[in-house]
C-alpha cells in the first residue's frame, strides 16, 4: 500500500458520568486517534485503547506516543505493507506494547478495506450483519442505584448485564440484582481484585447462575484461575491475562478458563485478535469482544470484530450515548433491542466527524512514511 503519512491525534473526552471499577474511576478519557493516508488520499483510522494511569495493564497514553514514535513508525517507514497481516510481524521485535501497535495497525486495517472497497467487517472475514450487545455497569455508590441502572438498561434491551465487583461489593450485592432480575443474563467483572485466599467467599458466586466470571484473580495469572476454575462452576472468562494467541492456548489447555475476552488492543490488533478468535472456535471456546470505553473509532472496529462467528456472546460494545453527549463518528454508534446493524460501508463504515475529531483534539502530530 502506498502508504503516505501518519497522524497522531490526541484527543480529550469526557465520559457523561464517571465509570467505576475495582481499580479506579475514569471520567475524563485521554486517547490517540490513529490516522493512516495513502498517496491517493484515503484515510484509515485507529484508536488506542490506553488510559493515562496504568491501571489495567502497564501501558499509558505517554508510552502509547514513546512506542509509536520511535519504533512502529520508524518499522512502517522502513518497510513495504502489502497485507494489513503484516503489521503484527514488523512490529513483533518489539515486546508488548500491545495497545500502541493496535492502534497503528487498527489504523491501516481500516484503510486497506477502504482501498478495496469492502467493510473491515468483510476484509477480516466476518460473517453476522447484525450483532448482540450487552452493557458494563460500574460500582455504583448504593445497591439501589445500581438496581435502578440495571433496570434502565434492562428495558433498553441489552443482551446481558456485566457488573463491576470489588471486595464488600460482590455477593450480596449481585444476590440481590438476581432477586430483582431471576431471568437476566448477568456475570461479574473483578478486575483482579481477588486471590485464592478468597476462594470460599467467590465459591458463593456459583448459586447466582451468572453468565461467568471475569478476571477474578492477578492481571497476570493462569495458574491460579486454573486452581479457582477447578472448584467453581461458574465459568471464568479471561481479560487481563490474555495477549497473545500462545497465552490463549495456554490458559485453554491449563483450564484457566471457559471463556475468553478478546479485547483488539490488548492482543495487539485485529490481525492477532482475529488468530485467537480462530483458536477458540477450533477449541469449541465462546469469545465475547470487551471494551476500554472507547470513542467511535474503536467501537466500530470492536463491531467488525464481532462480526466473527465464534463470538456468541454479547459483548461491552454499548450504544455511543451510553459514553458521550458527543461522539466523533457520524453517525454515532446506536443499540436497538440490545442489536447493532453492521455498517456495510468500506472500511470502519462510520464516517468520521472532523469537526468534534477537532474540538476533542489537543495534539496532532503528523510523521511522512
Ligand atoms: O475490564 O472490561 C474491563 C472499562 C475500562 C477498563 C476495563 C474494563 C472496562 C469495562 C467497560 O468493563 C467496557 C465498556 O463499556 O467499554
Ligand atoms: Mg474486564
Amino acid at each position: 500500500m502506498p502508504l503516505k503519512q501518519i497522524k497522531l491525534h490526541k484527543l480529550n473526552m469526557r465520559l457523561k458520568a464517571p465509570f467505576t471499577t475495582s481499580f479506579g474511576t475514569f471520567q475524563d478519557k485521554e486517547f490517540f486517534v490513529t490516522e493512516c493516508i495513502d498517496r491517493e488520499g484515503n484515510r484509515g483510522f485507529g484508536e488506542s485503547v490506553a488510559f493515562t494511569s496504568p491501571w489495567y495493564s502497564e501501558e499509558t497514553v505517554k508510552t502509547n506516543e514513546h512506542v509509536i514514535e520511535d519504533f512502529l513508525i520508524k518499522a512502517l517507514k522502513e518497510n513495504d505493507i502489502e497485507h494489513p497481516d503484516q503489521v503484527s510481524e514488523l512490529f513483533a521485535p518489539f515486546k508488548r506494547n500491545n495497545m500502541a501497535k493496535s492502534a497503528v495497525e487498527g489504523a491501516i486495517w481500516d484503510l486497506y478495506a477502504k482501498r478495496k472497497n469492502i467493510s473491515l467487517a468483510k476484509a477480516i472475514g466476518g460473517e453476522k450483519t447484525e450483532i448482540d450487545v450487552g452493557i458494563s455497569i460500574g460500582i455504583q455508590p448504593t445497591v439501589k442505584d445500581l438496581l435502578n441502572t440495571v433496570d434502565h438498561y434492562v428495558q433498553e434491551g441489552y443482551k446481558r448485564i456485566k457488573i463491576k465487583i470489588k471486595p464488600g461489593w460482590d455477593v450480596d450485592v449481585l444476590r440481590e440484582v438476581r432477586k430483582h432480575f431471576p431471568d437476566t443474563p448477568i456475570m461479574a467483572d473483578a478486575n483482579s481484585a481477588y486471590t485464592l485466599k478468597d476462594i470460599d467467599h467467590l465459591k458463593q458466586l456459583d448459586d447466582l447462575d451468572l453468565t461467568m466470571i471475569e478476571q477474578p484473580l492477578e492481571h497476570d495469572d493462569i495458574v491460579d484461575h486454573a486452581k479457582l476454575q477447578a472448584v467453581m462452576e461458574t465459568p471464568i472468562c479471561l481479560d487481563e491475562s490474555i495477549h497473545s494467541l500462545a497465552d490463549a492456548r495456554k490458559a485453554i489447555e491449563l483450564g484457566s478458563c471457559k471463556i475468553i475476552n478478546i479485547k483488539i488492543g490488548r492482543v495487539g490488533g485485529l490481525t492477532e485478535a482475529k488468530r485467537i478468535h480462530d483458536y477458540c472456535r477450533d477449541h469449541d471456546i465462546a469469545v465475547w469482544c470487551g471494551g476500554m470505553l472507547e470513542a467511535g473509532v474503536g467501537r466500530a472496529h470492536n463491531i467488525a470484530l464481532t462480526t466473527l462467528s465464534q463470538f456468541i456472546l454479547p459483548g461491552d460494545t454499548a450504544g455511543s450515548s451510553r459514553y458521550w453527549e458527543q461522539d466523533i463518528i457520524k453517525p454515532e454508534v446506536t443499540v436497538k433491542d440490545g442489536v447493532i446493524h453492521v455498517p456495510d460501508k468500506p472500511g470502519i463504515g462510520y464516517d468520521i466527524d472532523d469537526e468534534a475529531l477537532e474540538k476533542f483534539t489537543v495534539d496532532v502530530k503528523t510523521f511522512q512514511l
